[in-house]
């Protein structure tokens, strides 16, 4: 059991055997293991120098999810998914290190010089044996002015087969954006969503809080969220997989996104108000 930290990450190894690896660029986990197995997937193109947001593991979305919106100027100048995956956070603490689980907590630096707004974010990372739970902690700072964000965890759970998987536990009637439709809102028919085409939704109010994957070869995962309130499904399959530079070949086949979020629209904090979004994955 431990905490090992490196100039470039902290791994944490659970006496269970189980361990993760956080990146201090971005504070993306970039491994978790969990029964002998690999349980995130990360791009073997991907880059691991800093120079661009890290393809796979958990790289975080902040202070906006997806494309910049209009506006207001400071919002409308990002980059799609916002700055936290490229910023350089701080290892803080090491909050608990016992059998139940090992905890760590890291923050992010200040925004970029542009984006004029004073919050705190912070992330908690906790691994025990067969769960692993990301909390984004966000406080707004601000003396009298609110603050607006979107947040999600763009979490690529590994998988032997994408084309073998089940995605259930979405209720029948939750509405979604669905990207590949050019953002058409629609309704969920509860059925359970195979991957044969490119999937790219944003699903709002997931009143269950709790997503399903069945990798069709008796493993999977359990993904549940508290305070995020949406969540997107993702994967490109070849068709736009293949676009994607720094995806390895056929890597779309080895992963489903499954991202917990504030997304559908911007969360409004006011002064001294604190938003925690949680995932907890279980690895069955
Ligand atoms: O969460 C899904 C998504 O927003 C997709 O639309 C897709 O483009 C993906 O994220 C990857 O975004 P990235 O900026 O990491 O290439």
């Amino acid at each position: 059991m431990g905490v090992t930290e490196t100039d470039k990450s902290v791994i944490i190894n659970h006496e269970s055997g189980s361990s993760a690896e956080i990146y201090l660029y971005g504070a993306t986990i970039v491994s978790w293991k969990s029964g002998g197995k690999e349980r995130l997937f990360v791009s073997g193109k991907a880059a691991l120098d800093g120079s661009k947001a890290i393809r796979g593991g958990i790289p975080i979305c902040f202070p906006i999810f997806g494309p910049p919106p209009s506006s207001p100027p400071e919002y409308a100048s990002l980059a799609q998914h916002g700055f936290a995956r490229n910023q350089i956070w701080k290892f803080e603490k090491t909050v608990m290190d016992r059998s139940e689980g090992v905890s760590l907590r890291f923050t992010a630096p200040l925004p970029p010089t542009e984006f004029q707004h004073k919050y705190k974010l912070a992330y908690v990372v906790t691994l025990s044996e067969h769960q692993l739970s990301t909390d984004l902690h966000i406080v707004n700072e601000e003396e009298s002015k609110e603050f607006t964000f979107q947040a999600l965890l763009h979490t690529y759970l590994a998988i032997p087969d994408s084309s073998k998987i089940k995605i259930s536990n979405v209720p029948q009637g939750t509405t979604y954006v669905d990207k590949i439709l050019g953002g058409k809102k629609v309704e969920s028919d509860g059925v359970d969503i195979v991957i044969d085409k490119p999937i790219d939704r944003v699903y709002h109010k997931v009143a269950s809080q709790e997503v399903h994957v069945d990798d069709g070869l008796g493993g999977g995962y359990k993904v549940r969220f508290r305070g995020f309130e949406d969540c997107t499904i993702w994967n490109p399959t070849e068709e736009t997989g293949k676009k994607i530079v720094d995806m390895e070949d056929k890597g779309w086949e080895k992963y489903i996104c499954i991202e917990p979020g504030y997304a559908r629209e911007f969360k409004s904090l006011a002064p001294g108000e604190e938003f925690i979004g949680q995932q907890v994955i279980t690895a069955l």
